[in-house]
């Protein structure tokens, strides 16, 4: 219908850049149409190269999640007893007065170490996770968190094998005769892979999936294997016998390009097939047709993402998948080696990030999956006397919830949690103040999952009295009286800062500006022209340019030199009455954000755990009955759904469903173990052994052996 010349005509909707701030590797591009100062729609950019036009099932509804009538619009104070959900609305100036009077009795009694300082993932924004993060707790002299609950196994692995954690961008798939795709969901997690990896079936490439579950990822491979959780380095060892032991391996490469190969094949000897079939649940024959596909469809690529590390053996499973292609001489070529992140690509300078050498030395740092621990004795001489969480929901993420949930409702800590929503974790603070979404604020994000920064331009007004987490931390500063001019910068001063750093000691960055960001909104770091390529002509940012299969400084922190697996003394078959329980990413969340928006919940279902129809009957339990699911760190309800996607003895139940929405109040990870992985004091989420039964059977009393005793 043309409008009469008599209509006024609707303004144009505003069309503000912006860049998705979760935790994902894909970091798409979108824009957002403003009308009347109200974002009235979120549209991919079509014209970005990863992001190609369209956002993930999550993020689609986005607006539903910016506009939740559940939003906090304002500060909240606790009005009764800790967890009880009693409120008073505060203003802002009496939350920082109580805030700042708190803290300076704390550092009065205690020292600024007994402050911990709590952040995670909620955004990975430059300014409002990292800065927000740094800044102004290394001024305050605050504790320190060592941030290991995704990637720190894998991280401390790829470090010291490879020398960074460096990928291929995403289209060099396309060059990949095989991907084993090992440990990974990217139908969920990675969405924007999903493209390149079916083009890449379509043109023939095999696609195989790794998993004990099957993922939807595992269901459209074109072959899934499912061995026993946390076996990966079995597997992988088993692999590489085989290629010795048949002569598939490039013995000119590995003399070139590799140090410890020969110690490597003497360790492979422990793992022939029939002990790895015992190991893993991997048959001889289907082993050996894994390594024969292996060593034919060349160039061969192993995509493995951050889940395959999160058990007490995680990081020296991925030692075990960065051995494989180094082996057969993979590595450095078009579409082969490993596929895990970009993120190492480039290092923002710590210095301008947190002007640490202007502050007091940090006093002392806590391992967040310890959090629990830390607050109820772990940590001590000072105790944690105050918790400050942003962009982290810990009771709902973090391992063993009914530590944390003790720790926080200690009568002497005091606890502020600055969120977007009413959080299982906000419910124990005691005071609440409201985040901005990132619509309302500004940041430059590097992805994870390609080669672009990516700029987020303020598209609306903050909601309520809502600020984001520079904007609090600022005001703190300035409470503090502290008069550093890098504790005052606007958002874009901080990114030019770091970028103007940066870019002295990394070439990548040269030509861009904070102008750039902004005007382009996405911009590729490929001075060149081309995209990265790690480890060209097999040539590794190491020391000595090669591979280091065998890492001898390991072995100072007890860690085998080489990859290596240390059998369980547990079965795996569910016999004894125990499953393991694994409990990665959900499709419609990321983490726990996201997981109250009515939509994705609906999308998602009920809270539920997939077993098999073996371990269902052992139990007596029913496909669709609310079941109690248990061990000596506590338990949860959840409803069965039975299945023959997984294997007897392995449960799955997705992480991220928030236990205040659920009936029983709790989500899977009271259940999860805060015991450390191998390397890097990874988490070991999936390191977990439960018992299920009917909820109507008297279960009081816990059952210890939840955790796995390994065999030596
Ligand atoms: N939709 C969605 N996307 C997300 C997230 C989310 O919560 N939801 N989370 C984001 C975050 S924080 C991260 S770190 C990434 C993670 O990305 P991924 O690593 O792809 O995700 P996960 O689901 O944690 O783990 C991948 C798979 O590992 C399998 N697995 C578990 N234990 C083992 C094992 O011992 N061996 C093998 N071979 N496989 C095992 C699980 O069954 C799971 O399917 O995804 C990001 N993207
Ligand atoms: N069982 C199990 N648990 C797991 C995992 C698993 O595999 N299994 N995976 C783990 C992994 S890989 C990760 S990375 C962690 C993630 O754990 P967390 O980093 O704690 O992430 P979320 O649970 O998503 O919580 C992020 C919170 O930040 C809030 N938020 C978002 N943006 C902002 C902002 O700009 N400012 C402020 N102040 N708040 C904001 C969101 O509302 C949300 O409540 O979970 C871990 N938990
Ligand atoms: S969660 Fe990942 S796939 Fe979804 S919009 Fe954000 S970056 Fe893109
Ligand atoms: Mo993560």
């Amino acid at each position: 219908m043309s409008s009469s010349p008599t209509t006024p005509k609707q303004p144009l909707p505003l069309r503000v850049i912006g860049a998705c701030p979760h935790d994902c590797p894909d970091t798409c591009a979108f824009i957002t149409e403003v009308q009347d100062g109200r974002a009235v729609r979120i549209e991919a950019r079509k014209d970005h190269p990863v992001t190609q036009g369209w956002l993930c099932a999550k993020v689609s509804p986005y607006l539903e999640r910016v506009y939740h009538p559940d939003r906090l619009t304002h500060p909240l104070r606790r009005g009764g007893p800790k967890g009880g959900g009693q409120w008073e609305r505060i203003s802002w100036d009496e939350a920082l007065d109580e805030i700042v009077g708190n803290w300076q009795r704390i550092i009065d009694e205690h020292g600024a170490e007994s402050i911990l300082p709590y952040s995670y993932s909620g955004t990975l924004g430059l300014v409002q996770c990292m800065v927000s993060g740094a800044r102004f707790w290394n001024r305050l002299g605050a504790c320190g968190l060592d941030r290991t609950i995704c990637d720190a196994a894998g991280t401390l692995a790829m470090e010291v094998t490879v020398g960074g954690k460096i990928s291929a961008p995403p289209h060099d798939l396309l060059n990949s005769k095989l991907i084993l795709i090992w440990g990974h969901n990217p139908v969920s997690t990675a969405p924007h892979m999903m493209p390149v990896i079916r083009e890449a079936q379509r043109n023939g490439t095999q696609i195989v999936v790794i998993d004990p579950y099957a993922t939807r990822t595992a269901r459209s491979a074109d072959w899934h294997l499912q061995p026993h959780p946390g076996t990966d380095a079995a597997l992988a060892l088993g692999m590489i016998h085989i290629i010795f032991a048949e002569g598939h391996h490039d013995e000119a490469w590995l003399i070139a390009h590799a140090l410890g190969w020969e110690d490597l094949r003497v360790r492979a000897n422990e793992y022939p097939p029939e002990r790895v079939e015992q190991l893993t649940g991997i048959s001889v024959a289907d082993l050996q047709r894994l390594t024969h596909l292996w060593v034919t469809a060349t160039p061969a690529v192993v995509k493995f993402s951050d889940g395959i590390q999160r058990n007490l053996q995680g990081g020296q499973s991925v030692r075990a998948l960065l051995a494989l292609p180094a082996v057969t001489g993979q590595y450095g070529i078009p579409g082969g080696g490993v596929y895990y992140t970009q993120s190492g690509w480039i290092q923002w300078d710590a210095e301008a990030l947190g002007h640490a050498s202007a502050c007091p030395p940090m006093p002392r740092i806590v391992n967040m999956n310890r959090l629990g621990a830390a607050l109820t004795g772990e940590v001590s001489d000072p105790p944690i006397q105050a918790l400050y969480c942003f962009a982290a929901n810990p009771v709902t993420s973090n391992p063993n919830t009914g530590e944390i949930v003790r720790g926080m409702m200690r009568d002497d800590l005091f606890t502020v949690v600055h969120e977007l929503f009413l959080t299982d974790t906000a419910q124990y603070a005691d005071i609440v103040l409201p985040a901005t979404s990132q619509l309302e604020q500004v940041d430059v994000h590097k992805a994870y999952g390609h080669q672009h920064l990516q700029y987020n331009a303020q598209a609306i007004a903050p909601l309520g009295e809502s600020k984001s987490n520079w904007d609090v931390m600022r005001l703190l500063a300035e409470r503090f009286g502290f008069n550093e001019p890098w504790l005052r910068q606007t958002p874009d001063e901080v990114i030019s800062e770091i970028i103007t750093a940066t870019a002295q000691q990394n070439r990548l960055l040269t030509g861009i500006t904070i102008e750039r960001l902004r005007d382009e909104g996405t911009v590729p770091y490929h001075p060149d022209g081309d995209a990265e390529q790690p480890f060209p002509n097999g040539v590794f940012p190491t020391s000595d340019g090669k591979i280091h299969l065998r890492v001898d400084e390991l072995a100072a922190s007890g860690i085998d030199p080489l990859p290596g697996y240390i059998p369980h003394a547990n079965g795996f078959d569910g016999t004894d009455g125990w499953l393991t329980l694994i409990s990665g990413a959900a499709h419609h969340f990321v983490s726990s954000s996201m997981a109250n928006v009515p939509r994705l919940m609906r999308k998602e279902g009920t809270p539920s755990i997939h077993i098999h129809p073996l371990d269902a009957e052992r139990a007596g339990v029913a496909d669709g009955e609310t079941i109690e699911v248990r061990n000596e760190r506590g338990s949860c309800q959840l409803v069965a759904v039975v299945s023959e996607g997984v294997q007897p003895g392995v449960a799955v139940a997705h992480k991220g469903q928030w236990g205040n929405l659920k009936d029983d109040g709790r989500g899977v990870n009271w259940l999860t173990t805060d015991e450390l992985a191998d390397m890097g004091g990874g988490s070991s989420f999936h390191s977990n052994r439960v018992r299920i039964s009917p909820v109507n059977q008297s279960t009081s009393e816990r059952d210890a052996g939840a955790s796995y005793v390994l065999a030596d």
